[in-house]
């Protein structure tokens, strides 16, 4: 085992309550690009002419929300992504019976497919929909059929309609722009604030106010798995710069 895995195995042994705070990074490796990776959807083809941040924000989906749709299911949706070896390491973690709570920035809920029981999800999730005119809910499968997107007289292809009162269906996602649920804000600092031990993985720490999460932490370990420098390195007792996936294979939970 590498030499700083060996530290974070003794660091989650000797842990009594450990908080995992995560990003689109823990995820790459399930195949869903990331935002600020090279291969990340900054990057990719810019076929819309706006950055991510522009084109799922909430002003540009009440705009154009056929626009947002495709562009959104085009690019947020990997119905065919399975969990990583990160995700199923940390699920792992809590079946080894330590006390584990995820707060994750994505919308992908492999944390959930991977097995981990208390998952905080700050921006929602991709599974989840609602109608916004009567908050009957619906699945994925629901969105992606375009039998449930046309709609007479609408002009559009993409945007998915109630079948119960014609209203239009969003995803349960925070777009940028709007305010994070209170519930899931509490619960999340909550755990953090009681933590000992704090993991942060897969994040350029960069979207707020999830970042500023971690001012929350006054526990006795802070460690950091990321590819890339970020700004709380310097605060960390261990800094892993390889893959997610690798580390937690290697931890072997
Ligand atoms: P980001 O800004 O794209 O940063 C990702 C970070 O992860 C970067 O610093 C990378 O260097 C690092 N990274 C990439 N792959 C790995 C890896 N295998 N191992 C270790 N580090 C890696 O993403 P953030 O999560 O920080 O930004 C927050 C946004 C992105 C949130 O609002 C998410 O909802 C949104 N997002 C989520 C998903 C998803 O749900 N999977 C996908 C794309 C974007």
């Amino acid at each position: 085992m590498n030499k700083d895995t060996e530290k974070l195995k003794e660091l989650i042994d000797g842990a009594r309550r450990i908080v995992f705070f995560g990003g689109a990074g823990v995820s790459t490796e399930s195949g869903i690009p990331d935002f600020r990776s090279e291969k990340g959807l900054y990057e990719a083809k810019q076929e819309y002419g706006r950055s991510p941040e522009e084109m799922i924000s909430h002003s540009f989906f009440a705009r154009e929300p056929d626009v947002f749709f495709r562009y959104y299911k085009e690019n947020l949706i990997y119905q065919d992504a399975r969990p990583n070896a990160a995700h199923i390491g940390l699920a792992g973690i809590g079946c080894a019976g330590k006390d584990i709570k995820i707060v994750t920035q994505n919308i992908d809920g492999l944390h959930q497919l991977a097995g981990s029981e208390a998952v905080y999800e700050l921006h929602g999730s991709v599974l989840r929909n609602y109608c916004l005119k009567c908050g009957r809910r619906y699945d994925l499968d629901y969105i992606l059929d375009p039998a449930n997107c046309a709609k007479e007289g609408s002009g559009t292809a993409w945007v998915p309609w109630c079948v119960a009162c014609g209203g239009m269906v969003r995803p349960d996602v925070v777009l940028y722009e709007e305010g994070l649920d209170g519930g899931t804000v509490t619960a999340a600092t909550d755990a953090i604030v009681r933590a000992d031990l704090l993991i942060v993985g897969g994040t350029s720490l960069v979207v707020y106010p999830a970042a500023g999460f971690l001012n929350y932490f006054h526990g006795e370990s802070l460690v950091l798995i990321n590819m890339s420098e970020t700004s709380v390195d310097s605060r960390a007792d261990l800094v892993i710069r390889r893959p997610i996936g690798e580390v937690f294979s290697e931890l072997g939970y």
